[in-house]
């Protein structure tokens, strides 16, 4: 164990020679992480006066191993972008902003949410938060925030993607799962192009090997040769929004040649007669058609996939922001449970976190559930539980997962305490952790998943006169007002809110409809991490160190939401310094002082990010106070998972198991393996008793059995083409990056259209064209390109922002898309939005 040193009357934790970056030299290469996406590759880069003057890959990065693609290269353009704020915002009455100190926003910001909350109860505060793609350590401390508001609800991108799939998770195994598309003999994209937009490790050299190896294939579902397509041994070249009858065909014919896993779906399946019974119905002949995708090459894909020795999917936004999106994401993970693609190489498995993204979606009410609540909480408590057993028996040995507590411990927290204390931490911890049942929202009745709220109800939960609507809704880390479906009315719910706050570091369209914008810092001028740690047999954390001084101005989010919660005035002083004194007598007796507090006061623990960060965050060393909640999260994590990171080196007795990670976590600024497991591990993440997965999905199979007569398409004479508004290109990043100059192609995004659409519209290469939707209309460029098929049209992701020229003048770049991709087209399960299927008129101009 490390000592302590007194620094600045605190006792600093003393980790050895960490690197400083006060004692740099300019031309030092400092590591850090690529934030545009989240891979979050590790980055390598050298500051010149106040710039991030050269960037590479890090090769000593634990995931990326030096790769990088084209986008960080200029990540200046982010870090010294004129649209950087430097000082709270208040907005005045005719819509402009003055300038006010931190004390008075803070103040005023806290006075405005406690008097919603007491008129009309925490919960109508909503939180649109959790972090971009590069930084999360403001949903770690937002839930303390969170807790201290006592809110309810809470949403974000998720909620316009992932929440379908999640439900899915939750009803078959309750988990989340990722593919190895490394060791894959054959690997499935649906509806996603990692060329573009990668999503795991080192995408480009992984899919060149894939797709040279002849021993290996790669089946491709999406309407576009996109660049991934273009790579494939099998393109399925669907018409936009038809996956469901494709992937459905798929399966019937695995059914009909009975290509089926049998000894798999015997020994790890519950459900599956019910499942085959449907699947036979399935008409192949007459999906191939609607799909427009040839019988005999779908026979083929699918044969492929069911007989290679390890097979693997990924599906992404092209079917999750499409029709039938959750019956998709079934009929998926059917594909590879049926064929027995599980918990070997090359297939899927579920994984560790080291923090959980979203709360966990709700399990099928028929399994048998291994715990009552989350994954942590379930392992925690047995494997607290066990601790003590073995403290009180006065010897510091194993538990059945390899945990142990040393002897001094029970001494101090009593058995019951600390298998009581699991859970509230969890749920101090984790975004979303705390709506655990199925719950709906309270205006319109929207299934609320992995405790978020569908992106399309969330204006609906406001512009009402119900008295259980939104009164008030937190921003951080994102660009709503823009990346919403029908962004104008978004705008018009912020405006609907009694208050409105934004953190983020741009003067975003979501900044300029908010009442009070806040500042926050750069990713590079703060302590930073992402929770986007989702990988199996090996997962990996990284904690990157700031690369320069924050802009005068600015804050962390840490310390923005330490001070409205320290002006809320919800936690005893009293609680804080004993923990502070507990400190000062080492790591050991902070953490027993730290858990026996937890088990006093579970609600205290609800705010844990906070409690840390007021009392073992100013004793890290280099200033990283912001790093205080991820010794909650270490310890939490080597309690879930006692065994996993006991291999990768987090080992001896449990609570000093915990301070090794978080030590590790805190000195290695190329990231941590946090997890190494087998891959027969992958079903102790399974979340049921008998390691079985649901394989029926009661919801879903009368869906599955409806599309024979289901409509397959939603175009009309009046909008007879689909728009894709979203498409991922080369120089596209969500809205992290406002400058346009930061593209080097394609800097007004064009419209991507087919040769034969061009021809009849009468459009030329250099012509422009009218797009009109239900919800709006725009102008734009086209590119005419055979990777388009007929009837299909493309607008790229993240344009449509507006940015100052040099003399402050504003000048949009780009077609913003949620003016033409409305709310209204939505997923009947999710309620996520159908941006890859916006009914649209393309018109010459
Ligand atoms: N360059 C870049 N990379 C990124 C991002 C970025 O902004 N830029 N963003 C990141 C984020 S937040 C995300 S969520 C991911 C998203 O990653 P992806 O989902 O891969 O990105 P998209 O380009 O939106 O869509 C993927 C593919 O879906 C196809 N598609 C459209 N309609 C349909 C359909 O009806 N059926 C099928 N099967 N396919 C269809 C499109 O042609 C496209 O090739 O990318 C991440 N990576
Ligand atoms: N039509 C259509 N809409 C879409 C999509 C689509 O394909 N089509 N894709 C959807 C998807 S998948 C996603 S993920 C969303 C993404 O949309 P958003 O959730 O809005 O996320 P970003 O665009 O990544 O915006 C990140 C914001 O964080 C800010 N930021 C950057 N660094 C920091 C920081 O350190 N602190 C703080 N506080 N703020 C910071 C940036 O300035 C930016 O405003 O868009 C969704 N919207
Ligand atoms: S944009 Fe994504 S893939 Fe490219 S370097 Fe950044 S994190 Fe890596
Ligand atoms: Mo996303």
């Amino acid at each position: 164990m490390p000592g302590l040193r007194r620094r600045e009357g605190v006792h600093v934790l003393d980790l050895g020679d960490t690197e400083n970056r006060r004692q740099m030299t300019e031309a030092t290469w400092q590591k850090s992480a690529c934030i545009l996406c989240e891979c979050n590759c590790g980055l390598e880069i050298q500051v010149v006066d106040g710039r991030l003057a050269k960037i590479r890959g890090d090769k000593d990065h634990v995931s990326s191993q030096g790769y990088t693609c084209e986008k960080p290269l200029r990540l200046d353009k982010y870090q010294n972008s004129r649209d950087r704020i430097t000082s709270p915002l208040r907005r005045r009455d005719d819509g402009s902003y003055e300038e006010i100190d931190w004390d008075t926003a803070i103040s005023e910001i806290a006075a405005k949410l406690t008097g919603i909350k007491e008129t009309h109860g925490g919960e109508r505060i909503l939180f649109y938060a959790g972090g971009g793609q590069g930084n999360h350590l403001p949903a770690a401390y937002g839930q303390s925030l969170r807790a201290a508001l006592g809110t309810k609800y809470y949403s974000n991108a998720l909620a316009q993607e992932k929440t379908g799939e999640a439900w899915v998770d939750g009803k078959l195994y309750g988990g989340h799962t990722k593919g190895d598309v490394e060791h894959a003999e054959v690997a499935m994209f649906i509806g996603k192009n990692p060329w573009q937009t990668h999503s795991f490790p080192r995408a480009r050299p992984v899919l060149k090997e894939l797709a040279r190896d002849p021993q290996r294939s790669m089946i491709v579902l999406d309407p576009r040769r996109s660049e991934t397509a273009a790579m494939a041994d099998f393109h399925l070249q669907v018409r936009p929004g038809t996956d469901a009858w494709c992937l459905a065909a798929m399966l019937g014919a695995i059914v009909e040649e009975d290509l089926i896993d049998h000894a798999f779906v015997d020994d790890h399946t519950h459900g599956v007669d019910e499942v085959l019974e449907v699947l036979r119905e399935v008409p192949v002949a007459q999906y191939a058609a609607t799909c427009a995708v040839p019988e005999a090459l779908i026979r083929a894909a699918a044969r492929r996939f069911a007989t290679a020795a390890s097979a693997m999917t990924y599906e992404d936004l092209g079917t999750q922001q499409a029709p039938n999106s959750t019956l998709v994401s079934y009929l998926n993970k059917l594909l590879w449970i049926l064929t027995g693609n599980f918990g070997k190489p090359g297939t899927m498995a579920l994984h560790s976190w080291f923090a959980r993204l979203a709360g966990e979606p709700p399990a099928d009410p028929r399994a048998t559930p291994r715990r009552p609540a989350s994954t942590l909480t379930r392992l925690q408590r047995r494997a607290v539980a066990s601790a003590v057993t073995a403290g009180a028996a006065g010897v510091s040995r194993a538990t059945p997962w390899g945990a142990r507590l040393h002897k001094g411990a029970t001494n101090t927290v009593s058995a019951k305490l600390l298998a009581q204390l699991a859970p509230v931490l969890a749920d101090g911890l984790a975004a979303g952790a705390y709506p655990r049942a199925e719950r709906t929202t309270p205006v319109t009745g929207a299934r609320v998943i992995g405790g978020m709220i569908p992106a399309n109800s969330i204006a609906e939960e406001i512009l009402t006169d119900h008295p259980e609507r939104m009164r008030a809704i937190w921003i951080d880390s994102s660009n709503p007002a823009h990346s919403l479906p029908d962004s104008d009315r978004f705008k018009k719910a912020m405006r609907a809110c009694d208050i409105t706050v934004v953190v983020d570091v741009a003067f975003t369209e979501t900044a300029r409809t908010a009442d009070y914008v806040l500042p926050a810092s750069t990713q590079f001028e703060k302590w930073e991490c992402t929770f986007f740690n989702l990988e199996f047999p090996h997962n990996s954390f990284q904690l990157r160190a700031p690369l320069l001084d924050p802009t005068p101005g600015t804050l962390g989010e840490p310390e923005i939401y330490a001070r409205v919660i320290r002006e809320l005035g919800v936690v005893d002083e009293g609680v804080l310094d004993r923990l502070r004194t507990a400190l000062t007598a080492g790591p050991d007796a902070f953490a027993l002082a730290f858990f026996s507090a937890a088990a006093a006061d579970p609600s205290l623990m609800k705010m844990a990010g906070f409690v840390l960060h007021e009392t073992l965050g100013p004793t890290l060393p280099n200033g990283a106070r912001a790093a205080a909640v991820l010794w909650g999260l270490a310890q939490l994590c080597v309690l879930s998972y006692p065994e996993g990171t006991a291999r990768a080196g987090f080992d001896g007795p449990l609570l000093q198991a915990g301070q090794k990670l978080f030590e590790a976590v805190l000195r290695e600024r190329a990231g941590v393996t946090f997890t190494v497991d087998e891959w027969e591990h992958a079903w102790d993440y399974v979340a049921r008793k008998d390691d079985r997965i649901t394989v029926a999905i009661p919801e879903l199979l009368p869906e599955l059995r409806a599309l024979a007569d289901a409509p397959s398409s939603w175009t009309t004479d009046e909008f007879p083409f689909v728009l894709m508004a979203g498409e991922r290109r080369a120089f596209t990043a969500n809205d992290i990056i406002r400058d346009p100059s930061w593209r080097r192609r394609d800097a007004d995004g064009a419209l991507r259209i087919s040769p034969s659409d061009a021809e009849r519209i009468g459009v030329a290469a250099d012509g422009r064209v009218r797009i009109t939707t239900e919800t709006g209309a725009a102008e734009v460029g086209v590119e005419i390109t055979d990777v388009m098929q007929p009837g299909h049209v493309s607008l790229p992701n993240g344009l449509g922002t507006d940015y100052p020229d040099e003399s402050g003048n504003r000048e949009r770049t780009g077609v913003p898309l949620n003016e033409l991709s409305g709310a209204l087209r939505r997923d009947p399960i999710a309620g996520t939005p159908w941006h890859k299927y916006v009914p649209a008129r393309v018109e010459a101009v």
